[in-house]
């Protein structure tokens, strides 16, 4: 191996370690909003999707995900309203933009949801 490729490669080896290795069950990309079966992004990560402009509703599957949400990442400039019933009714809990909650219990929200609205500009 050449003297350049040697440096290159140790680069490469150094820039690798320097890139966040957060683990890829924990991972939530920026522009996505992630909600997870327990506290502190743990469990299975039930909802991962990147929100389209101006308000959407969407249904927390049944067996995956209603009142099981304990924690949520929102790395979206939307605010993120979360519903206490399916189809976006009953008790209502607004997480705002680029907001993230390790304990949804905090707000009193924890394994509460059953569907959410995204509200984006
Ligand atoms: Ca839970
Ligand atoms: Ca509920
Ligand atoms: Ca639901």
């Amino acid at each position: 191996m050449s003297r350049t490729a040697l440096a290159l490669a140790l680069a490469t080896a150094a820039s690798v370690v320097l890139t966040p290795t957060a683990n890829a069950d924990v991972q939530c990309p920026g522009g996505h909003v992630c909600m997870w079966e327990h506290e502190n992004y743990s469990g299975d990560r039930y909802i991962f999707l990147d929100p389209p402009s101006g308000n959407t509703k969407y249904e927390i599957d049944g067996w995956n995900g209603d009142n099981e949400i304990s924690s949520l990442h929102n790395l979206t400039n939307c605010t993120i309203v979360l519903f206490d019933d399916d189809n976006t009714k009953g008790k209502s809990w607004e997480i705002r933009p680029e907001k993230s909650e390790p304990h949804l219990g905090r707000i009193g929200a924890n394994d509460k949801a059953e569907s959410f609205e995204t509200r984006c500009p």
